[in-house]
């Protein structure tokens, strides 16, 4: 491939190289990272306009050729190639000094499963209960029934309509603002957005699971509406541009909106403590805000212009907030989480900078019961996970062989099995952690007496141990068994 990209970009390039006398020589400079070879070897070489020079690039063992990146020296003129190839070559015409890097990327392990289902979608939030994923995308919510899917996938996805094509009351047209999802009084609440001419409607429905009916409502400061939390008892509240908006369930009414300024474009909230905390597009750390409005403040990072673009936010078990950043200027992949009022950051990038352009980080986050932190890293095309005790940490690729995924959000079902998705793709991925009944690293004898132990039973049984379903179909059996004795010996990060 890259031969002929570069072969049709010089080609169209040519009216560069009218005005240099054929004489001239230029210096081509070759560089390259660790991970594999490439010949000629780095350097800077020196030859006669128009030489044509073969250019091979040789991932090492256990590396792959990452991409290349080709530039003019002195000129605007640059391009980059993404692969991941083991081994390339090009035949380069060198009718200007040019650069020429190869960057070779550590091929990762797999951790993950792939199932791929006949849709494509780009979910964000994604809420997991009753054995079932649910997210929205379009105009429609989607559910990934998990208990289908250990049968036959293309049987385990349902998707029902939230909204109409069309705005209500009016004609503007369907525009995606569907990523916040939330679950609350036995419904699904997210949200929609009409593009009228300049103007956007926004509008927050309500999805019952059992008729499969959805309701509307309209509000004016409802504005980029993005996550969405449901307080447990009768408030949604709803990330939005200049703040929060409330919604009673119960009255179906508006209860107005928390103004965060100066921090706006709130992307992720989260309550806790009768505090909500906050990450977005204008935040610079994480924010707090107390429920009545009141004592709105900022904890920022100690590089606070890497963390202008905050993205996700999760607590540990102890209360601790965690946030990722998707820094879209900046090569960073970057956690952390709040330590007193400072973020302790923790850079991803090394050995994981794979096809980073415009360094967009990583984004879903997600514990799992071991306490050990899953992040998705979309731009990184791999699945890390932290260990919050060593601070330490390793890349996985998220389930595709060919590399192509870009994991975005991230959900624990309550087997303690990681879901994930990748932006525009069409594979769920599974990170199948349930094995180890309990959680000690190892699938071994002691997790197949723990089945044995709730062997028969369902959720009705004395002995029913619903860690020991792991096929979610209520029921422990020697179906959860085998799933068990597949994997003897296989050891967990
Ligand atoms: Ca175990
Ligand atoms: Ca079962």
């Amino acid at each position: 491939m890259l031969v002929s990209l570069v072969m049709t970009l010089l080609l169209g390039g040519n009216n560069f190289i009218t005005n240099v006398s054929s004489e001239e020589t230029v210096t081509l400079t070759l560089t390259a990272t660790d991970g594999g070879t490439i010949n000629p070897s780095p350097g800077n070489y020196t030859y006669t306009i128009g030489t044509v020079v073969h250019i091979t690039m040789t991932a090492d063992e256990g590396w792959c050729i990452d991409h290349v990146k080709l530039n003019k020296v002195g000129e605007w003129w640059g391009c980059e190639w993404y692969y991941p190839l083991t081994f390339s070559e090009a035949w380069f015409t060198v009718d200007h000094n040019y650069t020429i890097h190869v960057h070779f990327h550590r091929l990762l392990a797999s951790i993950g499963k792939t199932y791929s289902l006949p849709v494509a979608n780009s979910p964000w939030m994604m809420i997991y209960t009753d054995q079932c994923i649910w997210w929205r995308g379009g105009l429609s919510i989607l559910r990934f029934d998990l208990t289908k899917a250990m049968v036959n996938v293309s049987q385990a996805l349902s998707s029902w309509r939230v909204a109409p094509e069309t705005e209500p009351n009016g004609t503007g047209y369907h525009e995606s603002f569907d990523i916040g999802l939330a679950y609350g009084g036995g419904y699904f609440w997210s949200s929609v957005g009409y593009r009228e001419g300049e103007h956007t409607a926004y509008y927050l429905s309500r999805f019952d699971p059992t008729t499969h009916e959805y309701r509307l409502w309209n509000c004016s400061y409802l504005v980029n509406p993005r996550s969405m939390i449901f307080d447990g008892n009768d408030t949604i509240y709803i990330a939005v541009e200049q703040g929060i908006a409330k919604f009673s369930v119960s009255e179906l009414s508006w209860k107005g909106r928390m103004n965060t300024y100066p921090y706006q474009g709130l992307v992720t909230i989260l309550l806790m403590n009768d505090k909500i905390y906050f990450t977005g597009a204008n935040v610079g750390g994480i924010g707090h805000i107390d429920l009545d409005g009141t004592n709105l403040g900022i904890y920022n990072a100690t590089t606070p212009v890497t963390w202008r673009n905050s993205f996700y936010l999760t607590a540990d078990e102890n209360g601790v907030l965690w946030a990722s950043t998707t820094s879209a200027v900046y090569r960073i992949h970057m956690i952390g989480k709040l330590v007193g009022t400072t973020i302790k950051e923790y850079d991803l990038s090394e050995d994981y900078n794979s096809s980073i352009q415009c360094g967009d980080g990583p984004y879903g986050l997600c514990f799992d019961d071991q306490g050990k932190l899953w992040v998705a890293g979309w731009y990184s095309h791999c699945i890390f996970c932290f260990d919050p005790e060593t601070e330490t940490y390793n890349g996985y690729d998220a389930g595709n062989p060919d590399g192509s995924n870009m994991p975005y959000y991230l959900v624990k079902d309550d087997i303690n099995n990681i879901w994930g998705w990748g932006e525009g793709s069409v594979d769920m991925n599974l990170v199948e952690l349930s094995l180890d009944i309990n959680n000690d690293g190892t699938v071994n004898i002691v997790d197949i007496v723990a089945v044995g132990l709730a062997f028969d039973s369902t959720p009705q049984s004395p002995n029913w141990n619903k860690r020991c379903d792991l096929n979610y179909d209520s029921a422990v059996n020697i179906i959860d068994i085998v799933r068990v004795a597949l994997h003897f010996d296989e050891t967990y990060p």
